[in-house]
């Protein structure tokens, strides 16, 4: 009988485990750091996994991530090289994901901050409203979650346009390579990033990426939204180009220091908005069925999904 194990330290991982129980009923299901023995274990489920703790599972098969992002995972050092790492593609995370994203490009499309704001006020504000039609977003990052969170924006009218490290095909999108950023950045209004965090993507959210921002739209200025990875963002950069006109808004899903220190100025600009890493919660039931149904083709024979490629970092 196969062994699998939580290394989840931050989240409770009692739900996890029942639900992991039900989902694959033949496996010994354990919880990190619970008695274990180490040599036993074939399968690790991990979010944000301390360093060393998976290396001590010297028999496992596959490492399974909770989540898209796999940043957490290989940052350990001493991971086992040999083992592959499998990530979350899921239509449930991806849809949690393209909510996100819609809502808050359309909060700021449709000024509902300064609305809000002047209602607080008891102010009758009327700001000129733009058309769907007249706005570009460009998404940094046309993965399983850019690649759906640009088709649900296409049905709203707006127009997409995506960056990635290679061209996509999709149908009514604009697509970007590599190295043509600045092109992708010149006509872009609102900016979302849902790239991974790699080193080539550490602190690509800066002042200087920003000012190439497209300042053409119907806002004037530009508005970031990072969902991606807060390692991205320069905190400090953000801060000063929203004071000083570079940025109109901006909402943050993520950031460098998680939870955000309560020192941070991010908390209380009249113009952005912080939500607590929570634009695609992995649902414990969703993500157990695609593990299990991942232990049982692989225990068929069959190739794993969703390899992470660990030289790209992603
Ligand atoms: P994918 O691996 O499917 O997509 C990543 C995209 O980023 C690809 O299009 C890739 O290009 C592009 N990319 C990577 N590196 C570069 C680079 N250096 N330059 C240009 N483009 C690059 O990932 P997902 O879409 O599934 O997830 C994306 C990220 O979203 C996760 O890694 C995670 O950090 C974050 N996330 C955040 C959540 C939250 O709740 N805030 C929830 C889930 C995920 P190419 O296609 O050419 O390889
Ligand atoms: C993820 C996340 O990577 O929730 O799935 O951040």
């Amino acid at each position: 009988m196969s062994t699998l194990v939580f290394v989840t330290p931050t989240w409770d991982a009692g739900p996890w485990a029942a639900e992991m129980r039900k989902a694959a009923p033949s496996l010994t299901v354990k919880v990190w750091p619970e008695p274990i023995k180490a040599e036993e274990v074939t399968y690790a489920c991990a979010w944000l996994p301390p360093p060393d703790v998976v290396k001590s599972f010297t028999n496992l098969k596959v490492i399974f991530s909770l989540g898209a992002g796999v940043d957490a995972i290989l940052a350990d050092p001493t991971l086992p090289k040999h083992v592959p790492i499998v990530r979350v593609n899921d239509s449930d995370l991806t849809n949690r994901m393209s909510e996100y994203i819609v809502l808050h490009t359309l909060m700021h499309h449709r000024q509902q901050r300064a609305l809000d704001q002047a209602q607080a006020r008891g102010a009758w504000l009327n700001p000129p409203q733009a058309a769907a039609k007249d706005v570009t977003v460009g998404i940094m990052g046309l993965g399983v979650l850019g690649q759906d969170a640009a088709k649900k924006l296409r049905m709203l009218d707006f127009k997409v346009r995506g960056w990635s490290r290679t061209k996509k095909n999709i149908e009514g999108v604009e697509s970007f390579e590599a190295s043509r950023l600045d092109e992708f950045l010149g006509g872009t209004d609102i900016l979302v990033s849902l790239l991974p965090a790699t080193p080539d993507t550490d602190g690509i959210l800066n002042t200087a990426l920003f000012k190439k921002l497209s300042r053409k739209g119907p806002l004037k200025a530009p508005v970031l939204i990072n969902a991606g990875r807060g390692r991205q963002q320069n905190e400090d950069d953000i801060l000063a180009c929203l004071n000083d006109g570079t940025l109109l808004a901006a909402s943050l899903d993520v950031f460098r220091k998680e939870p955000l220190p309560a020192a941070s100025g991010l908390w209380t600009h009249p113009r952005v908005t912080v939500t607590p890493h929570n634009a695609a919660d992995s649902e414990p039931s969703t993500i157990c069925a695609y593990v299990a149904e991942q232990i049982r083709k692989y225990e068929a024979g069959r190739p794993l999904e969703n390899l992470v490629d660990t030289k790209r970092g992603y």
